[in-house]
């Protein structure tokens, strides 16, 4: 059956701002403390959402979600009203006030991961919200993105919403960072490739390993993934020291081509022979390897080179690398970029660059902002069409994100009870942009 597969954004929230929260991740360390743009960062994630379309993919946009997370800071004894409960947290408790106000949803990636019904035993397409329980900021984005995703993909009969695993080590999940579908096109059957950075147990030196082997069999299990097309493969710990928080910074797969660094995984071999046999009758795997002489691991974090989207654009031949521009400015992975696509025959041959700046400057790239999800005409139609980018759609937002970004979030403005009123404002209007319904955000249910 054909499908088509929608890349669903994550808006930036209202609160995005450098707070330094994330061990593992460079740039997140390297830039705590800057002064954050938040209207900027909304308005390039939404214009490269536009720039998709253009270019004829189908796009979809993801709410934000509320921040600061005052039903949160609740729960930890804050009291009064809710600017209260804000500036009593930042005062008494920065470490959980900082974590409160992360907008750290908008990297859709990690918000859940995504089989499509061609993979799955019942026919239905089932979407696993992730418990990125590693980090303190995004464990509290869970139930949030629950609600999300059964507002976009209601009808029980074709769409299985799991909730996120327990949030415990041993069942570490990240989403679709750490998974990577391989298939003839977007509605054929695929080989579903999960990427773990440890076991449940296993003791980690260096940075932290936010994906279990317990987890992906678990998702694989829950998704019922028909037998044979899955495989698990171990990220390398040289990739996670050298700042490869998520698989997603050193791979990704469209259709039959998977694009990786040569140190991504701990055993290549393997994992190129098991995908081969998964992949048998269905379609030949191409595997475009970045050699680690011409690229290093660092340049490919710092240029986030594989954190780039692959797309089929309508009518090509090849598949095109939307990549960051900040691959364009590091000259290795760039000649490298410029090689592979002017290759004859190449598998990946064109580029295109994108500016998502503000959010890359927390680690977060183009691959990042979006979760893809591959749906027929009939989930299509299942599905919530205001979800759904369409110019009208896009025009809406930006006029919203105008009326109620801040320029500017410096670490000073973070404690302004104003915030928390801000916020809550422009978000209450989203839910009547957005099919969100007016019991969507915490203090709307209040
Ligand atoms: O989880 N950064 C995010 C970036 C997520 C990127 N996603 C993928 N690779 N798919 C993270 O580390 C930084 C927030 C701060 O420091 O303020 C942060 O959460």
């Amino acid at each position: 059956m054909s499908a088509v597969e929608t890349n669903f954004d994550g808006l930036v929230g209202l609160t995005h701002n450098y707070a330094g929260l994330s061990e593992g991740n460079l740039a997140s360390l390297r830039n705590a403390n800057m002064a954050a743009r938040p209207r900027e960062a909304a308005l390039q994630g939404l214009a490269k959402m536009q720039r998709l379309r253009g270019l004829g993919l189908s796009q979809g946009v993801l709410p934000p979600h509320e921040r600061p997370n005052i039903a949160w800071l609740r729960t930890l004894g804050f009291g009064g009203t809710d600017a209260q409960v804000w500036e009593r947290a930042w005062r008494d408790e920065q470490t959980m006030a900082r974590a409160a106000l992360s907008s750290s949803a908008m990297w859709a990636a990690n918000a859940a991961t995504i089989s499509p019904s061609s993979d799955c035993d019942d026919g239905r397409l089932h979407a696993s919200v992730a418990n990125l329980q590693t980090m303190l900021h995004r464990i509290l984005e869970a139930e949030q993105t629950e609600r999300t995703l059964r507002r976009l993909m209601p009808d029980h009969a074709r769409f299985a919403v799991h909730p996120a695993l327990l949030a415990h080590d041993a069942l570490s999940d990240e989403g679709a960072a750490n998974h990577m579908r391989m298939a003839a096109s977007a509605g054929a059957p695929g080989v579903e490739i999960f990427v773990y950075g440890r076991k449940a147990g296993e003791p980690r030196s260096g940075f932290p390993a936010r994906q279990t082997l317990e987890a992906c069999q678990a998702l694989a299990r829950r998704h019922g993934l028909l037998g044979g097309r899955t495989v698990h493969a171990r990220q390398s710990s040289a990739a996670i020291d050298a700042g490869a928080f998520h698989n997603d910074v050193v791979a990704v797969a469209h259709e039959h081509v998977l694009f990786h660094h040569e140190d991504a995984f701990a055993d290549k071999a393997a994992l190129h022979s098991e995908v081969r046999a998964a992949a048998a009758g269905l379609f030949e795997p191409v595997f475009v390897e970045v050699p680690r002489a011409r690229v290093g691991l660092e340049d490919a974090v710092s240029s986030y080179l594989f954190n780039s989207q692959l797309v089929r654009l309508p009518g090509a031949s090849s598949l095109t690398l939307i990549a960051p521009t900040e691959v364009r400015e590091n000259n290795r992975a760039a000649d490298f970029v410029r090689d592979m696509v002017d290759a004859p025959g190449a598998a990946i041959g064109s580029v295109e660059y994108v500016e998502v700046r503000e959010s890359m400057r927390n680690g977060g790239g183009p691959a990042c902002l979006r979760l893809r999800i591959a749906m027929n005409a009939q989930e299509r139609a299942a599905a919530a069409a205001g979800f759904f980018l369409d110019d009208a759609l896009a025009a809406k937002l930006e006029n919203w994100i105008k009326a109620h970004y801040r320029e500017e979030l410096a670490p000073d403005d973070l404690a302004d009870p104003a915030l928390v009123g801000e916020t809550q404002t422009a978000l209450d209007e989203l839910t009547s942009i957005l099919p969100l319904g007016a019991d969507f955000y915490p203090f709307q249910r209040n």
